[in-house]
């Protein structure tokens, strides 16, 4: 190249610093157009926890076993802020042999909470599902007995570690009646507020829940639900959250979803949705995800979502692929409808 063309060439085209100047303005202007266009989305939180968080709730996940896969635990680290144990800390698992008991499991998992900075919830103190061998073959006294042990020294071993406590679970029918299990049977209706009683001496700190499935609107179990709630309260039995499972398919209806968290809310206590999760795939699901994760952030005392899995292939409803996470650890399309609506949520 003579000197001659190089001067030519520098007399048409901008010198470098000239370059530079203006690709940086260019790119200062571009900067200040996407954050006047797209404010909000700029500031958004890129993972589940840390979107509710900005709303001040939890997001959670529950967690099986599986700790050991990278690809499971890396997940869980990123997108969770809290974590709930999908068997371990039931009573079968706690208390195989009467008043024998192994936390392994559970202790496992608050570990691991603890050191990364999550939340636990405790699921379940006391369930007609699930009981060891010993607690089935129990009558009377013998069982309110044992029921009061297991919650305190459970509920006591965990104490100022859990958030929240589903102390019973599943105590209700779909028309609204006590479900006739070994518990209710053998000692009448008292036996949930005992339970709740029993817990708070146990654990003063943890929110109290009462948790059940199929109350996903006003109808006659939620119905029952929201009485016995009114009727603790009004007779000084601890009661602080209740727990909507909310296990749901792509064509539930939710036309009352909210309006039945808000109404519980209106009572004083917490509601939390725990085992979050829709069986189907592609847009019908996300909508779902959405609507149910749209209603808990319209509600100032709905403080928290729980999936009840990571992963697709880990599910308890594996074949209809509920979660937000497919088997590869793709995150589908509920996953960025729910990111979405937290983040909405929080801007
Ligand atoms: O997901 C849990 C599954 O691994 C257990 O085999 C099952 C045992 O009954 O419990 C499942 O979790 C349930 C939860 O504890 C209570 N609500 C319904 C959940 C799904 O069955």
């Amino acid at each position: 190249m003579t000197d001659r063309s190089s001067r030519r060439r520098d007399s048409r085209r901008p010198s470098r610093r000239a370059w530079s100047a203006l690709t940086f303005a260019a790119t200062g202007a571009l900067t200040a157009a996407a954050v006047l266009t797209f404010s909000p989305s700029a500031q958004a939180a890129e993972t589940l926890g840390a979107a509710a968080a900005e709303s001040g709730r939890y997001f959670g996940a529950a967690v099986a076993p599986h700790l050991g896969e990278a690809d499971y635990e890396s997940t869980l680290n990123r997108e969770f802020s809290s974590v709930v144990a999908e068997n371990a800390m039931k009573w079968d698992a706690t208390e195989p042999s009467q008043n024998q008991f192994t936390f392994s499991g559970g202790d496992e998992l608050v570990d691991y909470a603890q050191q990364h900075g999550k939340s636990v919830r405790g699921h379940t103190l006391v369930w007609h599902a699930q009981q060891p061998g010993w607690v089935q073959g129990l009558t009377g006294d013998s069982l309110r007995q044992a029921m009061r042990n297991h919650i305190t020294k459970v509920a006591g071993h965990y104490a100022g570690k859990i958030d929240s406590w589903d102390v019973v679970n599943e105590a209700f029918e779909g028309d609204g009646s006590r479900r006739q299990s070994n518990l209710q049977k053998q000692l009448g209706d008292g036996w949930i507020e005992d339970a709740f009683r029993t817990a708070k001496a146990a654990d003063p700190d943890a929110k109290l829940c009462y948790n059940d499935y199929s109350t996903d609107g006003i109808n006659a179990k939620s119905d029952a639900i929201y009485r016995m709630v009114q009727d603790f309260q009004a007779r000084g039995v601890p009661i602080d959250c209740v727990g909507f499972q909310s296990h749901l398919s792509s064509n539930s209806d939710l036309g009352t979803y909210r309006q039945n968290l808000q109404r519980f809310a209106d009572l004083g206590v917490h509601v939390q949705i725990t085992e979050l999760d829709v069986g189907g795939s592609g847009a019908a699901q996300a909508n779902v995800y959405r609507q149910v994760t749209e209603a808990c952030v319209a509600v100032a005392r709905c403080n928290g979502i729980t999936v009840w899995g990571v992963t697709d292939k880990y599910s308890w409803r594996a074949q209809e692929t509920p979660l937000l996470f497919n088997g590869s650890y793709q995150k589908k399309e509920a996953y960025d409808a729910v990111l979405a609506a937290l983040n909405n949520a929080a801007s």
